[in-house]
């Protein structure tokens, strides 16, 4: 069970990092649907820091002339790398990033690192993705530098002098991807060796999701690791989740994703959420921006029955 939380609201207007326009009004469709209240109903502290700005950098140009907007997506890791260190404070925070893209992942993953070891534990992540943003800054296509992120906090090549340094590099074993469906040949080849833990959607298929997530969250548990949920509008399905550039038929279900919320929130081992990539631009009547509140809401503690027949399940009658 979770305990009552400090929540921290941190707006990210970046859209730098992906290849439409629209995630900078993310955090404000956060704010429209409520993300506040919803919070405050489930009895957790919530206070709203309001939106974090990009630091003015100049790394030199990069080598891959496919990339886009290398300066403005490095400032917002410098800038974001710092909020997401400061917003981590206190035994009792939780910090929520309102994308933005997923690019901002660079900074809160490396700020929340830093915190981790600061306090002699360390990260672990669950990234809830269609993709697994694994990309190196020599290896992108497309360019776009939502492609990146967890390739630069787990410390792969080739980021030196284009990003800021990163204090520490999350170690590629403490990381699980859930929802992978869409992988680049380069990402695949290097994800293999990389020693992270990915659950396609076959293997969620296979499998259920609930197993996966549980060996995932013992681990945690026994590491006694503070644990970031980086989740992606693009995790769930086009049919339930519209609003988002990057659209891959076949994501987690409604049901999929609030029973991952709810086990996370069962574990009490959630310390930190980014919520990434809302494009309210291609969203339907806010149906999107409402749903991420929702999954974030079961993440903290919101459940339809709350009375004993809930022991009706497995682990408390075993
Ligand atoms: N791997 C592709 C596609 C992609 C990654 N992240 C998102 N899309 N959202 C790329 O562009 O690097
Ligand atoms: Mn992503
Ligand atoms: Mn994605």
């Amino acid at each position: 069970m979770m305990k009552p939380k400090q929540c921290r609201l941190i707006g990210v207007p970046v859209q730098d990092g992906a290849g439409r326009r629209g995630c900078e009004m993310g955090p404000s469709a956060f704010r429209t649907a409520d993300i506040a209240g919803a919070i405050a109903a489930l009895g957790h502290g919530v206070s709203d820091l309001g939106n974090v700005a990009p630091l003015a950098l100049r790394p030199p140009v990069h080598g891959n002339a496919a990339l886009k907007l290398l300066p403005e997506v490095a400032g917002w890791t410098a800038a974001l790398a710092e909020a997401a260190y400061a917003a981590s404070a206190g035994p009792d925070a939780l910090p929520v990033f309102m994308g933005g893209d997923h690019s901002l992942a660079a900074g809160t993953l490396t700020g929340l690192a830093r915190r981790a070891a600061e306090e002699g534990r360390e990260l672990f992540v669950l990234w809830l993705d269609a993709h697994p943003d694994f990309h190196t800054l020599d290896s992108s296509e497309s360019g776009n530098l939502h492609g990146v992120p967890m390739a630069y906090a787990t410390g792969r090549g080739g980021f030196d002098g284009y990003f800021p340094e990163a204090a520490v590099r999350i170690r590629p074993e403490n990381v699980c991807m859930m929802g992978i469906r869409s992988v680049d040949p380069a990402e695949g080849l290097a994800l293999e060796t990389s020693g992270i833990t990915v659950h396609d959607m076959r293997t969620i298929d296979e499998y259920g999701i609930a197993p996966l997530l549980r060996a995932f969250l013992r681990k945690v548990a026994d590491a006694r690791g503070l644990l970031h949920v980086s989740l992606d509008v693009d995790f769930l399905d086009p049919g339930i989740a519209p609003g988002v550039g990057t659209t891959v038929p076949g994501g987690a279900t409604f049901r999929e994703a609030h029973l991952v919320m709810e086990m996370l929130h069962d574990s009490g081992l959630v310390s930190s959420v980014d919520l990434v990539e809302l494009n309210p631009f291609l969203d339907e009547r806010g149906r999107t921006a409402l749903l991420m509140v929702d999954l974030l809401a079961s993440l903290l503690g919101r459940r339809v029955l709350d009375y004993p027949t809930r022991s009706f399940r497995p682990e408390f009658t075993a």
